[in-house]
């Protein structure tokens, strides 16, 4: 298999004696693609009349000139501006064993080619609004399938505010977002822009975590989880309740165990509709039923409450608690949130206890800027009922609280299979412990998926392994149960989180593997849960449909159509699988390729 360049770009690669051999023939070396949205912040400011404020076109002419954002030799060998456009860049190689990312999975020593989209005009943070929150969730939806992953530059002010509102909107989500910024321009000597940009896109690249992320000073975290803590430091976010995702230290070691998953059959959408009337309202003593009954007027329809500690507020104003329950009876919904850094709302005290006698519902340990935005994508949801809303508010969706510890999985030690192991090796420490479920559990996970063992995974998935790491060869259970036609198997992964995104060291997708296998079923469910082809594997299939035309393979094609391969696309030497076929006077292969294509125009989907 030959590196995943475009034929065209690959052709000319070929001829070029000044690429390196191995970069050319070595599968880990194939490309990586980013979508970088460029919204502003500091990050792309410059100074005007001595206050920062962002400067359009400069940014893309500015990375150019870094040579640790871009290797100008390499775009111009490999024709990537005549391939990809002039906003388009890459990273250098990675040179030193720090750069290359071993801890977790990565999807190995890959070029990331990223393109950049420059919004007009450019936004300080301070500026943003729902609307641009909804414009960013559609860009990445209408480019989803041609990246592996998605940057977006945003000023720091109001980030998590914008991260926790697309955590929302990003429904089924299934490749990485992960928003940026800086505090000091990256044209400044010392700023934190180079960093912050490397990291991000180093982790969109290579790594399928299926979240929106915000990667800010060497750490990722989940978005919806961070807030702005500092604004003189380069280390500005944090996200109290809730450890990084990954931390990017002389290694990048991703947390794969908190790594939030889908668990659903449904293809990524974004959900643009948000509700405006919602609002914050912090507690202070001495808050007067005045302020608090104006504050809950129509259109008011959710409200964070910011209580003190563990979500206490006074219980001896019958005033103020009397407010709130006519606003809660009224259908307002409000969410009773902390307004400690850190820790969690709980029924422990008489002055928590009022407060869900008035209504509220308890936040957990929501960020208030989760809650809000959390309130406002649901209370948008008009099929809902009052109480349907009431009852998501309180659901975790995408990991924005914390889950009942009663809930919480059997740790690693209790399984008597790694003990045995892991007391014949002499090991006892916890780490240890990991390191060897880690190393042990995906082949086991890959052998029972082969079988199609459900039981055996369950019992693996007990144990406190992840079913979505691959082997070795980075096969994922997912990958060997397409490869067999498991379907029950197959739909059981996906419902535990398994990311159809997932690519093996060959590039080999669980798609692909259910299609070379002729799973037409899996295909199918595969499609479903918004598994596709790259675009560069489509414009292949071409000449793979020619073939399977000129050999009267029917059920090769039909597999093909239904994988979402255009049966139009012409092969290397530019004839069309039906041409193939009428050449070569296959008739039924003819009226065959009519049918398909008819029935998917009618249908947009093969059923
Ligand atoms: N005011 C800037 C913004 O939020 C702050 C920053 O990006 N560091 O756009």
């Amino acid at each position: 298999r030959n590196i995943q360049l475009h034929p065209c770009r690959r052709r000319k690669l070929s001829s070029c004696n000044s690429i390196e051999s191995a970069e050319l023939v070595s599968p880990t070396a194939a490309e990586a693609r980013v979508l970088v949205i460029n919204t502003g912040g500091t990050i792309g400011m410059t100074l005007h009349d001595n206050v920062l404020a962002p400067k359009a076109n400069a940014f893309v002419m500015g990375l150019r000139k870094l040579p640790i954002l871009h290797d100008e030799a390499y775009a111009q060998q490999t024709c990537l501006y005549e391939y990809y456009g002039s906003d388009t860049l890459v990273l250098p190689k990675p040179a030193h064993h720090s750069d290359l990312l071993f801890h977790g999975l990565s999807k190995g020593n890959k070029r990331i080619v990223y393109t950049i989209q420059e919004y007009s005009p450019l936004l300080d943070s301070s500026n943003m609004t729902t609307e641009d929150w909804g414009r960013i969730g559609k860009d990445i939806e209408k480019n989803y399938e041609n990246f592996d992953g998605f940057v977006v530059l945003h000023g720091t002010d109001t980030m998590a505010y914008t991260a926790s509102a697309l955590s929302f909107m990003c429904e089924h989500l299934g490749k990485p977002v992960i928003l940026t910024g800086s505090q000091v321009p990256i044209y400044e000597m010392r700023n934190d822009g180079r960093d912050n940009l490397l990291g991000a896109l180093l982790i969109a690249g290579q790594f399928v975590i299926p979240e929106v992320c915000l990667y800010f000073y060497n750490k990722l975290y989940r978005g919806n989880r961070v807030t702005k803590v500092d604004a003189g430091s380069f280390n500005a976010f944090s996200s109290p309740n809730l450890p990084p995702l990954a931390t990017a230290e002389v290694d990048i070691a991703i947390n794969w165990d908190t790594v939030w998953r889908a668990n659903t059959t449904t293809k990524f959408q974004v959900s643009t509709e948000l509700n405006r009337n919602v609002g914050l309202l912090r507690l202070f003593p001495g808050i007067t039923s005045n302020t608090v009954r104006a504050f809950l007027q129509p259109p008011m329809e959710g409200v964070v409450l910011e209580t003190y500690g563990s979500g206490n507020a006074p219980d001896n104003r019958p005033d103020l608690l009397e407010e709130l329950k006519k606003a809660t009876d009224a259908g307002v919904i409000i969410i009773n949130c902390t307004q400690c850094l850190r820790g969690t709302v709980s029924a422990s005290y008489a002055t928590g206890k009022v407060l869900m006698d008035a209504g509220l519902i308890a936040g957990g340990d929501m960020t208030p800027e989760a809650a809000l935005s959390k309130l406002s994508y649901v209370l948008a949801k008009k099929e809902l009922t009052l109480d349907a809303k009431k009852k998501m508010m309180a659901q975790n969706l995408r990991g924005e609280m914390s889950a009942d510890l009663a809930g919480a999985k059997l740790c690693l030690s209790d399984s008597r299979f790694i003990q045995v192991i892991a007391k014949s090796l002499s090991i006892s420490c916890k780490e240890e412990l990991e390191a060897i479920r880690d190393a042990l559990t995906p082949p086991l996970a890959c052998a029972a998926a082969k079988i199609g063992d459900i039981e055996a995974l369950e019992a693996l998935k007990e144990m406190g392994s992840n079913l979505c790491l691959g082997d070795y060869d980075g096969r994922t259970p997912l990958h060997i149960a397409s490869c067999e036609g498991h379907l029950k198997l197959v739909q059981y992964l996906l419902s535990h989180g398994a990311s159809v995104h997932a690519k093996d060291r060959y590039g080999d997708s669980p798609l692909g593997n259910a299609v070379r296998f002729r799973h037409k079923e899996v295909v199918k469910l595969l499609r479903k849960t918004g598994a596709h082809f790259t675009r560069d594997e489509l414009e292949e299939a071409g000449t793979e449909l020619c073939s399977l035309a000129a050999s009267g393979d029917l059920d090769g094609l039909e597999i093909w159509s239904i994988a979402g391969a255009d049966l139009n696309k012409a092969g290397y030497d530019g004839h069309t699988a039906i041409q193939v076929a009428q050449a070569v006077g296959k008739k039924e292969v003819v009226t065959f390729l009519v049918h398909l294509m008819t029935k998917k125009s009618k249908s947009g989907v093969i059923k």
